[in-house]
């Protein structure tokens, strides 16, 4: 019966982003027969950026097979250094080499290229997935019995498409979010943060004749530095070639008409005066980027949704949960939606709508919580990494202080590296608890 399901179900998955990439690896893995993938672009477009490979996401890419080759390009972290943006002065320092002992896997840091790539190759290896790229979801007709959708090609006629279950991991734009809301009259809009990002990628030969920087390129460490509503990470990724950097700021030099993906070129001397007061070594790698090549991001999210579901339609990753990414787990949080789905769906007791609704809904019942909670613990890490003068910071430093008189085992205010959040982060197996809890759960949906 349960093989009869696997291959009579046509499920559809609307994007190639992580979320989607991994929700058909995931099927596929568990015995899907009938996926098809719907992209918009014409192509995988993960362009020249770093993304970090936390130990829960590393486990689950195990799982589905395609960790190893990821891993070989990616580069371990073994400590995080926060440091005053000003003075350059450590405020905490922060081993991360117990993640590995503790986790099953270390935590590393890697090109989204390569995280995006290793999750392709893995979809190519399986014959049952079939991708349709420069092809959007324009509209979700029907949500249930069958879920019917406007395809759109880049070239040709709109065109029908019906499926069984449609999972819809189309991004912090969602099309498919904007449709569900509408049916169930609920209004819920994309916040502005007021906070964008510049990202920078700065090659190995622009770095070379600076002790200073080389150092940090050849390092196995995470950098922060801090400000007054500012901050930078950086950390050097591809097998140590190249160093990131990710800025967060207020977002009033940011371009009026930003472009579709909420990017925009930005000029090079509002940046340098930003960061103006930041330390010389900052000012030094942010001089670097050849003027005209300054990209901007706005950073925007969500409120939570009342539901991730409807009918035989589900939402995964930033279309549900779209997250600041000051606890780098917007990727991972995606990747968690496609494995439990996947667990989920291959329990499907039998293929009636009424039970597919029911089996999505244990994968919101499982997941939804915690992405929310993920999403506002990134908020609030920024809330209070970007303190300015007053009692709250003078509060955050001597929290800083502690840390650094218990040699790193205290509370960290920057979330990220705080081993009590590592541990929830970190030490949640959602693949098992789908395992372990679906029977339960969808007896009382
Ligand atoms: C500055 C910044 C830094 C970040 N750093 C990290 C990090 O270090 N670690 C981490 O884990 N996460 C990070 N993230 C978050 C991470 O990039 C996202 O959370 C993650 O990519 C979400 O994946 P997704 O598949 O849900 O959405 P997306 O990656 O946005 O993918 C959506 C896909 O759907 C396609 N699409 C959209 N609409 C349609 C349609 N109608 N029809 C067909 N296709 C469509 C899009 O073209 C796109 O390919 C960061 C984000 C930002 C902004
Ligand atoms: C650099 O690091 C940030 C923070 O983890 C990451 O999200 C971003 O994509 C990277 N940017 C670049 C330009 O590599
Ligand atoms: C992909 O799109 C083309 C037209 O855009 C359509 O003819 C074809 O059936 C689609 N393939 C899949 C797998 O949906
Ligand atoms: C949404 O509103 C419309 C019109 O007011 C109504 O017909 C419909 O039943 C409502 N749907 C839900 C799910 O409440
Ligand atoms: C390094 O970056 C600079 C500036 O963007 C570029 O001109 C140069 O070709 C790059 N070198 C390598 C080896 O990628
Ligand atoms: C990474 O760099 C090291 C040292 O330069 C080299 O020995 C190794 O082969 C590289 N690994 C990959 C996967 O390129
Ligand atoms: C990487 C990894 O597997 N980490 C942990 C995830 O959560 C489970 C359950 O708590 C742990 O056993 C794993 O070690
Ligand atoms: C088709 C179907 O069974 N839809 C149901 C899915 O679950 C919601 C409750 O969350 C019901 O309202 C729908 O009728």
């Amino acid at each position: 019966m349960k093989d009869k399901i696997k291959k009579e179900l046509k499920i559809c998955v609307i994007g190639a982003g992580m979320g989607g990439l991994c929700c058909a690896l995931a099927l596929a893995h568990y015995g899907f027969e009938n996926i098809e993938v719907f992209e918009t672009a014409s192509n995988l477009g993960f362009v020249g950026a770093g993304i970090q490979l936390a130990p829960n996401m590393s486990r689950i890419l195990d799982r589905l097979g395609v960790w190893k080759d990821i891993e070989k390009e990616a580069v371990l972290v073994k400590e995080t250094s926060i440091r005053d943006g000003a003075s350059d002065g450590e405020l905490a320092h922060v081993e991360l080499d117990y993640v590995y002992e503790t986790y099953g896997y270390p935590h590393m840091v890697g090109h989204r290229a390569s995280l995006a790539s290793g999750l392709y190759n893995g979809c190519k290896a399986h014959k049952v997935i079939k991708f349709n790229f420069s092809t959007g979801l324009k509209d979700v007709k029907s949500f249930a019995p069958k879920v019917t959708f406007t395809a759109v090609p880049r070239q040709g006629e709109p065109y029908e498409v019906e499926c069984d279950i449609l999972l819809a991991a189309d991004g912090i734009k969602s099309n498919t979010r904007r449709d569900m809301l509408k049916l169930l009259n609920v209004s819920a809009d994309i916040q502005d943060t007021d906070q964008a990002a510049y990202r920078i990628v700065l090659n190995r030969t622009q770095l070379e004749h600076d002790p200073e920087l080389l150092e940090l390129i050849d390092s196995e460490r995470v950098v922060r530095w801090i400000g007054e509503r500012r901050h930078i990470i950086a950390y050097p990724v591809s097998n140590n070639t190249v160093y990131n950097l990710s800025t967060t700021q207020p977002d009033v030099n940011f371009a009026a008409t930003p472009t579709e993906t909420y990017t925009t070129k930005a000029s090079k001397p509002a940046m340098l005066k930003v960061f103006a007061d930041f330390c010389p070594k900052v000012q030094r790698m942010l001089n670097l980027v050849p003027e005209g090549e300054v990209c901007e991001w706005k950073l925007r999210v969500h409120g939570p949704l009342p539901t991730w579901v409807h009918g035989s339609v589900a939402l995964v990753g930033d279309a549900c949960h779209p997250t600041l990414p000051h606890l780098a787990q917007g990727a991972a949080q995606a990747i968690e939606d496609a494995a439990v789905l996947a667990i989920v769906l291959a329990k499907l007791p039998d293929s009636s709508p009424e039970t597919i609704n029911k089996t999505l809904r244990v994968y919101e019942s499982v997941r939804k919580e915690r992405a929310e909670m993920l999403v506002e613990w990134a908020a609030a890490s920024a809330r209070e990494l970007h303190l300015g003068k007053g009692a709250a910071k003078e509060e955050r430093d001597r929290q800083f202080a502690e840390l650094k008189a218990k040699g790193g085992k205290a509370r960290v205010p920057d979330k990220w590296a705080d081993a009590d959040v590592q541990k929830v982060v970190y030490g949640v197996d959602c693949m098992k608890i789908a395992e372990e809890r679906f029977d339960e759960l969808y007896r009382s949906m």
